[in-house]
């Protein structure tokens, strides 16, 4: 692990300024974090420490880097998944100094590397999405933990790793779950993945989505935004769903809820959104229509059962950037998205940068949070995942809604009374 300053390695330097650009669109749209950066790049509270990332590389993303740096940090980075990274993007990170690893369309192995590479100046805090960066640290790495105060990790399935890894007494170091604060998972999850999954799907086959059955699998705060967003552009929307509150909730938005086993057969247009495995398998191969088009938008690429479907195909051939046709019995066409991988950010950019604004401010403040623990202002128990306090969440939508333009009411010292008076009838 010998590290060498100034390192990175990208596509290609020459797409720098194009990614400049780019970066300079997502900062004009993301004033809360850019306030935040005014702020923080006076006092300079992270620095000295050593932060690794690991996370989509996008244009949102490199103004949470950049933010980062301004705050004194030193930041090494690398991609969460293989088909994610804005190649412009990174190629203007690494022009910017920053000690970057990551490019469209690496292998597994090169992915593993470039994690591998963003450990090498030893960190004493961790940012990730999809805890594989954790995970590596724990697994091949351990002797780095003893040197790291916490981390933070960014979506669902990660958190949800985490606090598995936590209850099983795995966890070494204290996280921060950003995914679970309310200006997280109520925004970026139901409108940023209701707006960018629809948008790679759109990116990757010009498809028509009105009057198609789009099937929603899943109905968590994804599925949700996903349904919500298929529903206005006049598609017929069906749910699957694991969880009886769930598919009632899309019931009563008027979303028809069936088996898969049942919605293999009608579908156009398959969505999965559900964080676990095998969602649509071989025998849901065996039923879909010519012409239907499977995607999934969840973070890992295992809901859509890939090597089923390849055992199946007769021939297999790129349509398009993205968009492969697997030609199956019967004469039947069916098209995988993005190699199954998260569509929104393999075929798309990911969500907009008005979304990411909140995300990565929650990011942003709770690195602050974990050096705040490294100078005993806070006591966080190594091995615990830590939820973002509501105060927070309540500063951040305020901070937001004033660079909207929008006020709201206050309480007045009555009605605070009046809501704390368990006495007062009808
Ligand atoms: N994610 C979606 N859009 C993103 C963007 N524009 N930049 C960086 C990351 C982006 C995924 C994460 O926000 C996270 O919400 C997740 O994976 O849940």
């Amino acid at each position: 692990m010998d590290h060498k300053e100034g390192q990175y390695k990208v596509r290609d330097l020459k797409l720098a300024d194009a990614g400049r650009r780019q970066i300079e669109w997502a900062e004009s749209r993301m004033p809360v974090l850019m306030k935040l950066r005014e702020t923080y790049s006076k006092t300079k509270p992270l620095a000295g420490y050593r932060i690794a990332g690991c996370l989509h590389v996008t244009k949102e993303t490199a103004v949470l880097i950049e933010t980062l740096r301004a705050a004194g940090a030193q930041v090494t980075w690398s991609g969460c998944n293989p088909l994610s990274t804005n190649d412009e993007v990174a190629a203007a990170l690494a022009k910017e100094g920053v000690e970057i690893y990551a490019w469209y369309g690496m292998n597994v192995d090169e992915f593993y590397w470039c994690i591998e590479r963003s450990l090498d100046f030893h960190p004493n805090l961790t940012l990730d999405d999809g805890a594989d960066l954790i995970f590596t640290v724990h697994n091949k790495f351990p002797q780095l933990v003893d040197e790291i105060i916490g981390g933070t990790e960014e979506t669902t399935t990660g958190v949800h790793r985490l606090r598995s890894m936590s209850a099983d007494g795995k966890l070494r170091y204290p996280v921060i779950a950003v995914n679970d604060a309310e200006t997280k998972w109520d925004f970026d999850n139901v409108y940023g993945t209701g707006q960018s999954t629809l948008d790679g799907v759109i990116r990757a086959t010009s498809v028509l989505l009105a009057g198609k059955n789009v099937v929603v699998a899943g109905y968590g705060h994804c599925g949700k935004g996903v349904a919500m967003r298929a529903k206005g552009m006049g598609a017929n929307v069906i749910v699957t769903e694991v969880k009886p509150t769930a598919a009632l909730k899309a019931t009563l938005e008027g979303m028809r809820v069936m088996p898969m086993d049942e919605a293999a057969k009608i579908g156009d247009i398959f969505i999965t959104a559900t964080g676990v495995k095998d969602v649509i398998v071989g025998r849901h191969f065996d039923l879909l229509k010519d012409g239907a088009i499977i995607c999934n938008t969840g973070h890992y690429d295992c809901e859509i059962n890939i090597p089923e479907l390849e055992e199946r195909m007769a021939t297999k051939r790129t349509i398009r950037q993205n968009c492969e046709e697997y030609l199956l019995s019967g004469n039947r066409r069916v098209y995988l998205l993005a190699q199954g991988r998260l569509v929104n950010l393999a075929a798309a950019e990911g969500h907009p940068s008005e979304v990411m604004d909140m995300s990565f401010a929650n990011q942003f403040l709770s690195q602050l949070r974990l050096v705040k623990v490294d100078k005993g202002e806070e006591v966080m128990e190594r091995g615990l995942v830590y939820d973002i306090p509501n105060e927070q969440d309540q500063e951040l939508a305020a901070l937001k809604l004033e660079t909207i333009g929008a006020s709201i009411d206050a309480l007045t010292e009555e009605q605070l009374a009046y809501s704390m008076d368990y006495a007062a009838g009808t």
